[in-house]
């Protein structure tokens, strides 16, 4: 450090000597005097320069402002204790402090100027619209996996010489259970739990829970020999969980003609299962109970994780079950008026979703509603 006649003595040789004469004359002892070098204003202002440089923002530029020539400001403290030196050392130390003051100033103004423009630039560019920019269009959607499964069904059942029937999803009491053999408090209604609409006199109106009364319907507009499948879909009252949906989709089965007997059903089953999922995969029937068909069945497809071997998903039987079925019930052919002396048949019911979680692996049901492309491009 200097004195104050440092500060000023590159300017002149006569100035700066009498600024010495008259701070030992008038100010007392040196380490009463405030000393400011020359060399320490131009480090101020270097050093501040080469702050503002690094600045990014206008925010950021404020607080560098202040600490460069604000109150508490390296600058304002020695311009505070200038008034400790002799008047016209003062002058001179006062005016060099101004001189710095204002070269910081200068260059805090500058840099502010760009600042605002970087960032007037920036907003501008993140609120423009590139008019001529190309948007990708959606690519084209495909068939959803059910009605996949639905549609190849219907070809499967057409080439086996089937017909294609078609029935209401809003169905009567009677043709959802009555007529098929399930009077109102039948103890079996309680398997199809549903849901009715305020139509008509009460619990008289519902959503279908299975497809079977197609069976009735067909048989009702049309003689025998019946050969039929009718793909729909259903409603439960069922809690959506990994294999079942309150909506789901079933397909209905029905033939109709003299003589058909119970090893027609376990053929035209185990026919179809190898067409739809390929000759490794076999079918089988446990007996088990449906109002309509007597005797009854549920068939069975060798489950697809193991091969038959047995595990978790099939409970180790090594066997995954589909859907039910049977011998008409020679209630249900009285219900429609045709004659179970003459005729007989056999009626099957499974679930296409199912079928379809099946034949392509997906381990939960509820996939094939939640709408993910992820999942959906993959069938
Ligand atoms: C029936 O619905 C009978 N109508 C089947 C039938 C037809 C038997 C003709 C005899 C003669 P069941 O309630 O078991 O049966 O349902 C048949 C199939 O529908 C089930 O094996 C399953 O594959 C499917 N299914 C049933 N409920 C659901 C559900 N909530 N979600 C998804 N699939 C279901």
């Amino acid at each position: 450090m200097i004195s104050p006649r440092s500060a000023t003595s590159g300017r002149s040789a006569t100035s700066g000597s009498s600024a010495t004469s008259e701070r030992s004359a008038t100010s007392g002892p040196s380490d009463e005097t405030p000393e400011v070098a020359a060399g320490d204003l131009d480090q101020i202002v270097t050093a501040g320069l080469a702050r503002l440089a690094t600045v990014r923002t206008v925010a950021e530029l404020k607080d560098i402002e202040s600490a460069l020539v604000g109150r508490t400001s390296p600058l304002s403290q020695i311009n505070g204790s200038l008034g400790r030196l002799a008047p016209e050392v003062r002058r001179e130390v006062g005016r060099a402090v101004n001189e710095a003051r204002m070269r910081l100033s200068d260059a805090v103004a500058q840099r502010r100027e760009q600042l605002e423009a970087a960032e007037r630039a920036t907003t501008l560019a993140a609120e423009s619209l590139d008019l001529t920019e190309v948007a990708t269009p959606p690519g084209p959607g495909h068939i959803h996996l059910v009605t996949q499964a639905r549609d190849e069904l219907e070809d499967l059942f057409v080439g086996m010489g089937y017909t294609v029937a078609e029935g209401p999803e809003v169905e009567t009491d009677w043709y959802n259970f009555e007529a098929l053999n399930m009077p109102p408090d039948h103890p079996a209604r309680s398997m199809w739990d549903t849901l009715y609409l305020r139509l008509g006199a009460t619990e008289s109106t519902l959503l279908r829970t299975h497809t079977s009364p197609v069976q009735v319907r067909v048989m009702q507009s049309q003689p025998p020999p019946i050969a039929m499948v009718a793909p729909g879909r259903c409603y439960r009252r069922d809690t959506p969980d990994a294999r079942h949906l309150p909506v789901f989709h079933q397909i209905e089965g029905l033939v109709v003609d003299r003589g058909i007997t119970f090893g027609d059903l376990a053929g035209t089953i185990e026919a179809f299962t190898t067409a739809y999922f390929g000759p490794d995969v076999h079918s089988r029937l446990r007996p088990s109970f449906f109002p309509f068909t007597e005797p009854s069945a549920e068939f069975e497809v060798t489950c697809f994780v193991c091969g038959g071997l047995g595990c978790r998903v099939c409970s180790q039987s090594g066997w995954i079950e589909l859907g039910g079925c049977g011998m008409v019930d020679p209630n249900v052919f009285d219900a429609v008026g045709i004659d179970p002396e003459i005729w007989s048949g056999f009626a099957f019911g499974f679930g296409i979703d199912r079928l379809a979680m099946l034949r392509y692996g997906v381990d939960d049901i509820r996939h094939l509603l939640t709408n993910d492309i992820r999942f959906l491009s993959q069938f």
